[in-house]
């Protein structure tokens, strides 16, 4: 597919994609989202170990563009949601390698909860998050209402939800919404440096920490170690598990294939 409203980059394992509307501040259009489908069945084809997402320009990503709706009710945004948003934050929480984000800018709307969804999280200095959707009479999508209060706690979730003003990215990281805070100048390069570590690395545990952490909101305790302890058995079938051991023993770097 020839992508125009995002840029696809496949090297060495890692997946490089940046959405590609900064006039817009990377909002996101149908045609966007069916981009992003494809870019992602690509990345699950093509043997990729860790996707690195970002925005062009000087924003992450403005939400849905608020101009390309038909404004014809409450039914196209189910369609949205069902078809697009849904879809694409459940397929980066359940992607089988870890996804890092690099958060370039402002993320308003559900391009906040694109970013949130996302499982390493470095935001640049001057960047924010605003959960915007209260100012144009909508409520947290894209996994919003699910994500922030586990991440902040309800007292901040309602505060962000209701208010609706910007977090700048440093009170991002003191309440835990975000892995890693860089300078502006840094940001692309911190953000590679993590994306291609993680892409050498045991991708089968990642997808299986990513199954566990996933599954850890749906259950107690004493039911989640159950789940632990199976999702650890499938870890220690791997290559990677064969040779962390081996290589740990013989006091050399592993050398892993992420199978
Ligand atoms: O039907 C549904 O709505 C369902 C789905 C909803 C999911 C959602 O994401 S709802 C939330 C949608 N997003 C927003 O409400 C955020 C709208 N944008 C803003 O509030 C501001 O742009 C920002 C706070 C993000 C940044 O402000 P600022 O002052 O830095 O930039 P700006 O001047 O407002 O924007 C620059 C350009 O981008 C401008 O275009 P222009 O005038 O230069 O041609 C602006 O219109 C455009 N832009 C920014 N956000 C959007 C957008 N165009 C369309 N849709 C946007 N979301």
């Amino acid at each position: 597919m020839a992508y125009s409203d995002i840029t696809f980059d496949l090297n060495d394992n890692l997946a490089v994609v940046t959405l590609n509307r900064p006039d817009k501040l990377n909002a996101t259009t149908r045609n966007m989202h069916a981009e992003l489908r494809s870019a992602f069945d690509e990345i699950e084809k093509s043997g990729a170990r860790a996707v690195l997402l970002s925005g062009a320009g000087r924003a992450f990503c403005a939400g849905q563009d608020l101009a390309d709706l038909r404004m014809d009710g409450p039914g196209e945004i189910l369609e949205l949601l069902e078809q697009d948003f849904n879809p694409l934050v459940a397929r980066i929480r359940n992607l089988p390698m870890p996804v890092v984000c690099a958060v370039n800018g402002v993320a308003a709307g559900a391009g906040a909860n694109l970013a949130l969804a996302c499982d390493i999280i470095l935001a640049a200095r001057s960047a924010s998050f605003l959960q915007a959707f209260a100012r144009i009479g909508l409520i947290p999508d894209a996994g919003g209402t699910w994500t922030l209060p586990r991440q902040v706690g309800e007292a901040r979730a309602k505060g962000m939800a209701m208010l609706a003003e910007p977090v700048p990215a440093e009170k991002a990281l003191e309440w835990g919404l975000i892995w890693q805070l860089c300078d502006d100048d840094d940001l692309m390069d911190d953000a590679m440096r993590v994306a291609s570590r993680l892409s050498r690395q045991p991708t089968k545990a990642f997808a299986l920490i990513k199954q566990a952490i996933n599954a850890s909101s749906s259950h107690g305790f004493d039911a989640h170690l159950a789940v632990e302890a199976k999702l650890q058995a499938e870890a220690a079938a791997s290559h990677d598990y064969d040779e962390g051991v081996t290589a740990f023993l013989e006091k050399r770097k592993p050398v892993f294939k992420g199978e």
